[in-house]
């Protein structure tokens, strides 16, 4: 998928390296100009600002790592699935989330870090990651409400991703998408037959959704007047659709599969508001949500220590592969000689 931005020739016509060391010129940057405003894609090759590159390379890795991390809390229920068929979904979508971390690491690699510089920053935990998922997943419900609320907040706001500028992270958000959306409906479609059980439950789905529904509000990131990075972002086509307008539409969309599903939204102040053409809804507690950011949340450290291990316990699964590698290779260069 990334190969292909490979193939764009630099200014001077040639192929290699990033264009990272390439002088600041007035040229380069009207031309950068001329793409963005005409809602064009910028390549690896193409020439770009260091701080477009520097911002890019924030965003890209630390969706990345959000997807990793996510990875933990619903594991966390494969060994308990209350069925086979139940089992095998979730296993296929935290596989999924894998997948989506490395192709979004692919994405980020194509800027000119490297994977090592990106884990590094994880496992010493100077990067951040989604404060969503640093909540813990008390019971089985919970996996229902990731699926239909977090992966739904997360299509919400990853759909206008797809028509990024930067084409790598753009193409990668398509297929995304696609998986996202099959994570939704499952966790949507297991909270329907629970819905459907018994008074134990459907109070578990409800606590589940109490205890989720701010948290995913908070996920689309501070309100758009405290949010550093929007301004230069938008302008930039790398964020399409503001914090509080991607925020907005989810709380639209989801009012009416609360409905559906028979579920209370837990926000007293949740009302349609007909001036508006939306809902209104309640106060998000910030303070928290920066607390999380920050690295105080209810699971930031066991997640965290859970990811080095899993990195550590891995070093011979690594030093295996490239072993292998490398005796292909000779191999291969014995035979051709
Ligand atoms: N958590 O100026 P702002 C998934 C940070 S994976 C933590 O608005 P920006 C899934 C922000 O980084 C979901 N930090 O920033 C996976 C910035 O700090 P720095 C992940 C947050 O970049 C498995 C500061 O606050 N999705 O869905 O313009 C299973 C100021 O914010 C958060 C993505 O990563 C947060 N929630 O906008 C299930 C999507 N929000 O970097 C599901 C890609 C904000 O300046 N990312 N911060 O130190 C984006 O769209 C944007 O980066 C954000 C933030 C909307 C998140």
């Amino acid at each position: 998928m990334y190969t292909q931005s490979f193939n764009v020739p630099d200014a001077d016509g040639q192929s290699g390296a990033p264009l990272r060391a390439v002088p600041h010129d007035t040229a380069l940057q009207a031309h950068f100009d001329a793409a963005i405003d005409a809602d064009g894609k910028i390549e690896p090759r193409d020439w770009m600002p260091d701080a477009y590159r520097k911002t890019l390379v924030r965003q890209i890795s630390q969706h990345a790592h959000s997807e990793i991390v996510g990875m933990l809390p619903e594991g966390n229920w494969i060994s308990r699935a209350p069925s086979l068929k139940r089992k095998a979904i979730l296993v296929a979508k935290v596989q999924d989330e894998g997948g989506h971390g490395l192709y979004l690491y692919s994405a980020a690699e194509t800027l000119g870090t490297s994977r090592d510089q990106m884990f590094d920053a994880l496992h010493s935990g100077k990067a951040k990651y989604s404060s969503i998922f640093n909540y813990p997943t008390l019971t089985w419900a919970d996996v229902g409400v990731i699926g239909w609320l977090v992966d739904g907040a997360a299509i919400m706001n990853q759909i206008p991703l797809c028509r990024c500028s930067y084409g790598p992270y753009a193409r990668a958000m398509i297929r995304v998408c696609k998986e996202e959306s099959f994570h939704q409906r499952q966790g949507y479609e297991a909270l329907l037959v629970m819905m459907q059980g018994t008074a134990e439950q459907k109070a578990m789905v409800q606590d589940a959704v109490n205890r989720w529904w701010w948290k995913c509000l908070a996920m689309f990131g501070p309100p758009d007047a405290d949010s550093p990075n929007s301004v230069q972002g938008m302008r930039w086509g790398i964020k399409r659709i503001s914090n509080d307008d991607l925020r907005q539409k989810f709380v639209d969309a989801t009012v009416p599969q609360a409905e559906v599903l028979g579920v209370t939204l837990p926000d007293p102040d949740l009302k349609w508001n007909e001036a508006r053409g939306h809902h209104d809804y309640g106060q998000i507690d910030w303070d928290e949500f920066w607390a999380v950011v920050n690295g105080d949340g209810p699971c930031n450290k066991e997640r965290l220590a859970t990811r080095v291990k899993a990195w550590n316990d891995g070093a011979w699964v690594r030093e295996a592969a490239l072993a292998h590698a490398r005796k292909q290779q000779e191999r291969a260069m014995k035979e051709a000689a």
